[in-house]
């Protein structure tokens, strides 16, 4: 394929590409916009908070554009050495987009989070667009009011008002994109639409289960990778994880009764990369304790998050 013929298609058009941080307080619902707007599962989403850990990208293409999405942490309160790490990312990942989308819980509005990281934007030179999401839940009047607010900080090029569960707004909102971002070849190949490993993907919606099974402090101590990874010759896939949790009595909670959490944990996480995977899966999971993963450089790394000194 010579350059030009890569970045003009045959009706002459020119193909456009780049990158959109999404950026937000945690929960505010950055990974289901991003799944909804790729049209497939690449990132891990629950109803708790601090799901999402590390940067991962989702790829769509609309009209002539590719679009990666960049889902990032989201931003709160650092305490331990892997929440601190987590929020350097997303300001990372802001840092490195084309443009950078702001997603708030329209229902939660500027409290808290919302309101630091609206004040961060201003130090960020990128062009900006305000993403209200979760409008299923607000009066229109109330998201006015918002709107109007979060203005008034930051000058956003233009805002949105979406819900990421029921997919309003998604449209208007991938036209603006489509067009908003540079001319130029596209970054990855079409079908691609995620840049995570599948060994990694794997691990995540593990986590994901536990993160929807398991409570109180259990989901953030613990950190899932993949160790084996073998395709069988009857086109099933046989896969090892290990769940790392960083005490003994974490590691029963993990297990449940009779191994029952663990249990409903493995089906769920099967089923579904199973699905993904479209062959059939037998998972593995083993749960280990060490005792400072949170500290560790290499479990950052497997994560791909810089380990914060
Ligand atoms: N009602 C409603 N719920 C939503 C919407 N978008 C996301 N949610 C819910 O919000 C919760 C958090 O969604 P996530 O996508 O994990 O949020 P996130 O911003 O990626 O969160 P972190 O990764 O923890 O920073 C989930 O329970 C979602 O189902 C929406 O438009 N409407
Ligand atoms: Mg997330």
């Amino acid at each position: 394929m010579t350059d030009k013929e890569q970045v003009t298609g045959a009706d002459g058009t020119a193909t456009r590409s780049g990158f959109v941080a999404l950026i937000g307080a945690t929960n505010a619902g950055k990974s289901t916009l991003v799944n909804h707007l790729v049209g497939a599962k690449v990132s891990i989403v629950s109803h708790k908070v601090q799901t999402t850990r590390a940067i991962i990208r989702g790829i769509a293409i609309h009209d002539r554009t590719q679009i990666v999405f960049m889902d990032t942490p989201g931003i709160f309160k650092p305490r331990r050495r892997l929440d601190r790490a987590m929020v350097t990312t997303a300001w990372g990942g802001a840092k490195d987009a084309d443009l950078i989308m702001l997603l708030i819980d329209s229902e939660r509005g500027l409290k808290g989070d919302a309101e630091t990281i609206l004040q961060g934007l201003k130090d960020v030179h990128q062009p900006k667009i305000l993403v209200l999401n979760k409008i299923d839940r607000v009066r229109p009047e109330d998201l006015l009011k918002l709107a109007a607010a979060a203005n008034e900080v930051v000058p956003f090029e233009r805002t949105f008002m979406i819900s990421a569960l029921t997919g309003s707004g998604c449209k208007d909102l991938m036209d603006y994109l489509a067009t908003a971002l540079p001319e130029g070849p596209w970054y990855y190949p079409e079908d691609q639409i995620s840049d995570l490993p599948m060994r990694q993907l794997a691990a995540e919606i593990t986590r994901e289960k536990l993160f929807l099974r398991l409570h109180q402090e259990l989901p953030y101590a613990s950190h899932v990778e993949t160790e084996k990874w073998e395709e069988r010759k009857d086109g099933s896939v046989r896969i090892e994880q290990v769940i790392y949790v960083e005490r003994d009595s974490q590691k029963k909670i993990a297990l449940g009764k009779g191994g029952e959490a663990i249990k409903a944990i493995s089906t769920a996480a099967r089923k579904e990369i199973s699905e993904i995977l479209e062959q059939p899966v037998h998972l593995f999971l083993f749960v280990k304790v060490r005792e400072n993963w949170g500290d560790d450089p290499e479990r950052f790394r497997e994560m791909g998050l810089d380990f914060p000194r």
